[in-house]
C-alpha cells in the first residue's frame, strides 16, 4: 500500500458515520481518529453545515481532528477548526433568481398536506439553500413520522420534479441530502467540489464513502467521478465493517 500521506479516506456523514442528524458513537469515533487515520489521511463531506457536522462529531475539537472537513459538499472548507474558504450562493445567483427558487418552494410546499409541518421551511447557507417540507425545527418523532410518509406518497421526490420543471434553465440542482429535505445549489457545486481543494496535495488514491450514492442523491457524482474510489455503504457499521477490510484493521 501507498504511504499514509498519498491516500485519502472521505466520508459522508448521515447514513455513513453517523445516524441520520445524530452524533456518532463513540466505538467509530475511536476506530476513525486512531485506527484510520494512522494509516490514511481522513476527510468529511457533507452537505450540511459546519454547526451541524461538528455536533454529530461530538464537538468541533473532535471535528478538527480530521484531517479535511469540507462542509455543504465542500463549496465551505475547514481545516483544523477553521474557515478556509467558501462561497456564497447569493452572489451566484443574485437575489432575483433566489428569491424565485424561495417562493416557488414556499408556495408548493403551502399546499402539500403532512402529518405534522413545524417552522424553518427554507434554510439559507452560505453555499445551498435546504428546503424542507415538514420544517427543519420537527423533533426526532415528527422526522421519523416525515420518513414513513415521504416512502410512501414520495413527496420529496414530486417537489424536486416540480422545482426541476420550473427551473429547468437555471443551472441548479435540486438532491435529495438527507431524510427530511431537499439541498439546492448551483450545478457542479455538489460534492465533487471538495475535490478540488485536494488536487494540489497530489492523493495516489482517494476513496470515497457514502450511502445516497444512486442519482438525484447527494453521493452519486463523487461517487461516480474518475478521481475516487466509490464506497457504497449501508450504515455506519456497514462502513466500520469496509474499512476492516480495505484497510486489513484487526
Ligand atoms: O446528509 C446530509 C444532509 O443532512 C441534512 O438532511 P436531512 O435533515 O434532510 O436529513 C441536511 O443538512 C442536508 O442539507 C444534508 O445534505
Amino acid at each position: 500500500m501507498a504511504s499514509k500521506k498519498s491516500i485519502l479516506y472521505l466520508f459522508d456523514v448521515d447514513g455513513t458515520l453517523t445516524k441520520p442528524r445524530q452524533v456518532i458513537t463513540e466505538e467509530l469515533k475511536q476506530f476513525l481518529l486512531d485506527k484510520v487515520k494512522s494509516k490514511v489521511a481522513v476527510g468529511l463531506v457533507s452537505g450540511s453545515d459546519y454547526v451541524k457536522i461538528a455536533e454529530q462529531m461530538d464537538g468541533a475539537e473532535v471535528a478538527a481532528k480530521f484531517d479535511y472537513v469540507f462542509c455543504e459538499n465542500g463549496v465551505v472548507q475547514y481545516r483544523g477548526g477553521k474557515l478556509v474558504s467558501s462561497e456564497s450562493i447569493l452572489s451566484h445567483l443574485g437575489e432575483k433568481l433566489l428569491q424565485r427558487v424561495i417562493n416557488f418552494a414556499l408556495g408548493y410546499m403551502s399546499n402539500i398536506e403532512l402529518p405534522a409541518k413545524r417552522g424553518n421551511f427554507v434554510e439559507f447557507r452560505s453555499s445551498m439553500i435546504n428546503i424542507c417540507p415538514v420544517g427543519r425545527s420537527c423533533s426526532q418523532a415528527e422526522r421519523d413520522e416525515f420518513v414513513k410518509f415521504d416512502a410512501v406518497h414520495s413527496i420529496r421526490q414530486k417537489f424536486v420534479d416540480a422545482l426541476k420543471g420550473e427551473f429547468a434553465d437555471a443551472g441548479l440542482t435540486f438532491a435529495l441530502g438527507g431524510q427530511i429535505s431537499v439541498d439546492v445549489f448551483p450545478t457542479g457545486w455538489d460534492k465533487t467540489y471538495c475535490l478540488n481543494h485536494v488536487a494540489d496535495q497530489k492523493f495516489e488514491e482517494i476513496h470515497f464513502f457514502g450511502d445516497k450514492t444512486m442519482p438525484g442523491g447527494n453521493d452519486y457524482e463523487i461517487y461516480n467521478d474518475s478521481r475516487t474510489i466509490g464506497h457504497k455503504v449501508t450504515s455506519p457499521d456497514d462502513t466500520k465493517e469496509q474499512l476492516e477490510k480495505c484497510l486489513s484493521i484487526e
